[in-house]
């Protein structure tokens, strides 16, 4: 039966060669009838710009995605903490489309909306007021515009706070917002919502004014090489 699979959250890095190798396994054995492949964002650890398409690892990665097109598989990306950066350069060689922060997708009749899920750690006010800055399309240009090799110092001191951070806040102000949840789906009028970002898989049930849906989160490759696949009968987690 035709089937769209979700992924999200690989964090692939020159360093992870056992991500690197799970991903590449896992495209060589995408089954046959498999429409699209949907990364609902954090594949790369971290992305500082597309003018670091030259680097050899990166250049590997693009070309296992664009390697989805002969196969006739569409890919789509959706942006993530990690890499947001990832842009117009990107996504035609990766022969990928990408998608808005928020994507409405209707999956065999069933609306069904998909984002990376940071944004719906409303709790997390130190995350909220950095997602502000750097989601901000001119701090995005001036940024871009300073050398890679200085981005990439930046983002990396950057993950090294992050990582500190994360230690000191409490375990459930960083997971997803139910209500924040509830929210988007009334307001898109959908049934379902997939994300990742909190790497904390789950099928977690709401209600919205009445109507019954339900929120996948996706795993974590570190924790859990997999995501969710969907076809006319629903979904189901699958490991990788
Ligand atoms: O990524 P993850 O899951 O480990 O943690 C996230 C939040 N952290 C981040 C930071 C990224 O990991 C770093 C890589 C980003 C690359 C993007 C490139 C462009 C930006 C470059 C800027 C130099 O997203 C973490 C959340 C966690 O998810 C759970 O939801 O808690 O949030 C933080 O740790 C943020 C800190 O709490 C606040 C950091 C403030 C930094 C302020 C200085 C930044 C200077 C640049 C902006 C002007
Ligand atoms: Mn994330």
């Amino acid at each position: 039966m035709p089937r769209a699979l979700f992924i999200s959250d690989l964090h692939l890095a020159p360093g992870r060669t056992d991500l690197t190798a799970a991903f590449e396994g896992f495209l060589e054995r995408l089954p046959a009838d498999t429409q699209a492949l949907y990364i609902l964002g954090d594949l790369f650890d971290y992305w500082a710009g597309d003018d670091d398409l030259a680097d050899p690892f990166n250049a590997r990665v693009v070309a296992l995605l664009a390697s989805l097109a002969e196969r006739n598989v569409a890919l789509f990306l959706l942006p993530g903490n990690r890499d947001f950066l990832m842009g117009e350069r990107f996504m035609a060689a990766a022969k990928a489309k990408r998608l808005a922060e928020i994507h409405l997708l209707d999956l065999h009749g069933v609306p069904t909306l998909l984002l990376h899920g940071d944004e719906l750690c409303l709790r997390d006010a130190a995350y909220r007021n950095f997602r502000a800055t750097v989601r901000d399309a001119a701090w995005q240009e001036s940024f871009l515009a300073r050398p890679l090799a200085e981005r990439k110092a930046k983002i990396e001191a950057l993950r090294a706070r992050s990582e500190a951070e994360k230690r000191a806040k409490d375990y459930d102000l960083m997971d997803a917002d139910p209500a924040a949840a509830e929210d988007l789906l009334r307001i898109h009028g959908a049934t379902r919502l997939i994300h990742g970002h909190t790497h904390r898989p789950a099928r977690h049930a709401h209600a919205v004014d009445g109507r019954p849906c339900e929120r996948w989160v996706l795993a974590s490759w570190d924790d859990q090489p997999g995501g969710l696949e969907c076809d006319a009968d629903g979904c189901r987690p699958f490991t990788a």
